[in-house]
Order: structure tokens, then C-alpha cells, then sequence
């Protein structure tokens, strides 16, 4: 029975005294919550002080001290709750090299318990982060000797104000190498991943700072780049334009190999034996090929396909993959911004050697009819850009009809009347041999053109529905698309 005595005064001395531990805190008012454990270099960044478990208090007293002196610069105050007839005094320490401080003591201007403050915000305080902030490392911030004076009991009480120290990450300028998007030190295949992980990430983002780097290339060397509120995405960001999109992952395969040692932060990644290249079909889906027309070797393509026009009509599952890109090394990347109607892709080959040199259908895009089978749609596509095989973008066609336009120029005459396609060429041409693919860019006849022939018939008899090249090469060289309908 003492025993139990002793324990329940203890239970109960335990209970007043939680019931009293008045505290100080703080809250950041320049980001959310999500993005409250840390400050960025160059931004300003602030808090407002609380006082809680606190009844009646007409002042309280403290004083902050911070570490990183050298980087954090106290910029301003406004009084909180105690209004305009309250007084604040914050006098700021600054010695270079050692702590900074603030000392701070409010008052509400009334006298004890006459209208008294009920766990009030006390005061806003605002820092700058200066830009020559240390990235990764941790500031913190201590409230010490903190008093307020309120109603206990009807009695006049000093008390101390207990609070836990307060800790930001900074985030500074680093240098990001483009490509490596893991930022592990080499470009290889799993930086696609990484891309992948953060597509979308950027200027479109909600309650999301990124950064665009000043003067962004993407030649292999180092780039200052202010981390972003996402950390790792700063590195996705691989040609620096503030947003990472499948475009990224093209500079990925520009510098696919390259190393470097000034690693900021080492990942324990394990070696990925591949990316997973997704299907979208289903039983009742449709595949519309995305066509790219020749210009010069490639090793990988990026794309936007503006499907507004259909969304009538279909749901747009996704993009994969096309023939022309058949081999186990294959990548790529998607970011379907349902918003804008539109789809970008990024794709390619990680092997050493492999290039493409024909047109042909190098993605699909995969849609489902709403209803029935409407018309299959022509495609947008926009922005389509080769990677060569000297890590050049360069235009590239995307449409039959820019190929006929720009290869074909007035030198070739085209007739086609579904059974049989007849070419007569211009006397000036010369072409040696032919050769025709079919839809998915497989050669499916070849054979040489004497010297002096300027006319050319092929019978399409047994050849099903689809977009076809014949590419013509000797002295000269042309690529002419036709299409079969059965
Ligand atoms: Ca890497
Ligand atoms: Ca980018």
C-alpha cells in the first residue's frame, strides 16, 4: 500500500508536471510542411515562434542561437499576436567565424493578467541562405534561457520554456555531370531509370521549387546547379532546363560511358540487368506506327505525339517500342501529360555499334477504341529529333509526306494504284539497286536497277495494308513511302 502510494504521488507529479511544460516552437512559413527540414542557398526562409501550454502571458524572452554563422544572415522580424501596442526588441550578434544569435524579448505592453495571451504567436523572424551555403549540411538553431511570465494559479509566475533544437538541411549549389542522373559518378544504363523516376519532376510540379542551371549543356563536364526541393531530381535534370522529360534521357545516351570522380553523393544502387520496357496492348487496343523518315544513322529518338485530335474517339494506352529498335539493349522513356494531350517518348539502343539507317516505324503509339472501330487517326507528331552516331541532335521527318517533299524533291514521280507502284525518275538521277521494307522495317525485297533506267514498276500483289519504303541508293539516294490498302 505504500509502495502504491509512492508510485501513484509519482503518477500524479508526473501528470502536473507534463500538464505545465510550457514550450516554445516553431513553424516555417516560406514552404510547407513536406519541405520544412530544409532551407535553399540564395532564398529566404522564415518562422513564427509559438508559445504553448502558456495561459495569460503578457512577454517572453530568449535568446537564438544558430550555427553557420558565415552563410545564415538574419534578415527582419514582425511582432505576432501581441499587435500594435506590443513591443519587440531583437538584437542580432553577428561574429564571423562563431555562432550568430538573435535577442529577442517581447512584450504584449499590458499589464500580468489584464487581457492576457493564450499560447500566442509570439514573433515571424526571416533569414537569407547565403548562395555560398554548404550543400547536405545541417544547421540548427537553439532557443536558450527562454522565460515567460504568466498566471499560474492565480499566482504571478516566471517560467522557463523548454524546446527542442530546430534543424534545416541546406541546400546549396553542386555540380551535376549531364547524364549522370544518379550522380554515382558514370553514365550508364541505370541513369534511364533514374530519368524515369523523376519524368515530370520540375516547373510543372505543385509545392515544388526546381532550378534551371544558367548556362545548361549538356557537354561532359561539370555544371553548378542549385539543388532542388527534390534533391535527387536536380541530377535528372540532365540537360538543366529546369523539368526533367524524357529529353533527359537523351543526353543519358550522348554521354553513355563517360566518368567522373568529383562524386557529391555515393548511391548504393544495384546493377539493373535491363530497363522494363512496358507493353500497353490489350485484346482490343490499336497501334498506330509512329514513322521516322532517313536522314543519317541514328542511334535513338525522342518525340512528342499530339493526340488531341483523337481523344474523341480513343484512349491512349501508351507508347512502345518499334521494330526498327528490335534488340535486347533497347530503351524507352514516356511521359504522358494527360493535361496537355500530348505524349513525349525517348528511345534507343544501349548497345556499342547499333545504328538505324532506314526509315521505318520506330515506336507505336497503343490506343482503345471508346466505341466500335473509328477511323484510324493520322498522327501529330512533332519535335522528332535522331540522336547520330556522333551524339548530334538533328531534325528528323515525321511524316510520309515531309519524306516524299524533301528526298524525293521533283526528280521521281509516284504512281501507285494499289496493285502495282511505278517510280520514273528524272534523267539526271542515278540509282543502283532498291530495296523495300515493310511496316516494321523489315527488308522484305532488294535488287539493282540498270544504269539507265528511268522507270521502275513493283507489283504489290500479296503485300497487306501498311506504310512501305522503297529506298533507292546509288549516285543518288531517295527514300520513297507508299501505302497498301487491301
Ligand atoms: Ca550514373
Ligand atoms: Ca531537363
Amino acid at each position: 500500500m505504500k509502495y502504491l502510494t509512492i508510485i501513484s504521488a509519482l503518477f500524479i507529479l508526473f501528470l502536473s508536471y507534463e500538464s505545465y511544460s510550457q514550450s516554445i516552437r516553431i513553424v516555417r512559413t516560406d514552404v510547407d510542411s513536406t519541405r520544412s527540414d530544409f532551407i535553399t542557398a540564395s532564398y529566404i526562409f522564415g518562422f513564427d515562434i509559438y508559445l504553448q501550454d502558456v495561459e495569460n502571458t503578457n512577454n517572453v524572452s530568449f535568446e537564438l542561437v544558430y550555427d553557420y554563422n558565415d552563410f545564415i544572415k538574419y534578415s527582419s522580424y514582425r511582432i505576432g499576436d501581441f499587435g500594435s501596442d506590443g513591443i519587440a526588441y531583437v538584437i542580432p550578434k553577428n561574429n564571423p567565424g562563431a555562432q550568430g544569435s538573435l535577442k529577442v524579448g517581447i512584450f504584449s505592453g499590458k499589464p500580468l493578467g489584464e487581457n492576457g495571451f493564450t499560447n500566442p504567436k509570439v514573433l515571424h523572424l526571416e533569414f537569407a541562405l547565403l548562395q555560398s551555403a554548404p550543400d547536405g549540411e545541417v544547421v540548427t538553431f537553439t532557443f536558450v534561457n527562454a522565460l515567460t511570465t504568466a498566471i499560474v494559479d492565480s499566482v504571478p509566475a516566471s517560467l522557463s520554456l523548454s524546446s527542442d533544437p530546430i534543424q534545416f538541411t541546406m541546400h546549396g549549389f553542386v555540380n551535376a555531370w549531364p547524364g549522370d542522373a544518379d550522380n554515382n559518378g558514370i553514365v550508364d544504363p541505370r541513369d534511364f531509370n533514374q530519368v524515369a523516376l523523376y519524368i515530370g519532376t520540375g516547373s510543372r510540379s505543385k509545392n515544388m521549387r526546381s532550378f534551371k542551371r544558367r548556362s545548361p549543356s549538356t557537354l561532359w563536364g561539370p555544371q553548378r546547379v542549385l539543388v532542388w526541393d527534390n534533391a535527387d531530381a536536380s541530377y535528372a535534370d540532365c540537360d538543366g532546363n529546369g523539368d526533367v522529360t524524357v529529353s533527359d534521357g537523351m543526353v543519358v545516351m550522348m554521354n553513355m560511358d563517360s566518368n567522373h570522380t568529383s562524386v557529391n553523393k555515393t548511391k548504393n544502387q544495384v546493377q539493373s540487368s535491363g530497363l522494363e520496357i512496358k507493353s500497353f496492348r490489350t485484346p482490343t487496343s490499336v497501334s498506330i506506327p509512329v514513322y521516322a523518315g532517313f536522314i543519317r544513322n541514328y542511334k535513338a529518338a525522342v518525340g512528342e505525339i499530339d493526340y488531341s485530335a483523337i481523344v474523341g474517339n480513343y484512349d491512349v494506352l501508351g507508347v512502345e517500342i518499334g521494330e526498327l529498335f528490335d534488340n535486347s539493349q533497347q530503351f524507352i522513356l514516356i511521359d504522358d501529360d494527360k493535361e496537355g494531350l500530348k505524349i513525349e517518348f525517348a528511345l534507343g539502343c544501349f548497345e556499342k555499334g547499333f545504328d538505324i539507317s532506314l526509315p521505318g516505324n520506330i515506336a507505336y503509339l497503343i490506343v482503345e477504341p471508346k466505341s466500335g472501330f473509328p477511323q484510324l487517326p493520322e498522327l501529330n507528331l512533332t519535335k522528332l529529333k535522331g540522336l547520330d552516331m556522333n551524339n548530334r541532335l538533328f531534325d528528323m521527318n515525321s511524316s510520309p509526306s515531309d519524306v516524299i517533299d524533301e528526298s524525293v524533291k521533283d526528280g521521281i514521280i509516284i504512281t501507285n494504284d494499289n496493285a502495282m507502284i511505278t517510280l520514273a525518275f528524272r534523267d539526271e538521277l542515278e540509282f543502283n539497286s532498291f530495296r523495300i521494307f515493310n511496316p516494321n522495317g523489315s527488308l522484305i525485297r532488294s535488287g539493282s536497277l540498270a544504269r539507265d533506267i528511268n522507270t521502275f514498276t513493283i507489283s504489290l500483289h500479296n503485300l497487306p495494308t501498311g506504310i512501305y519504303y522503297i529506298y533507292l541508293s546509288g549516285k543518288d539516294n531517295s527514300v520513297v513511302p507508299f501505302t497498301v490498302l487491301r
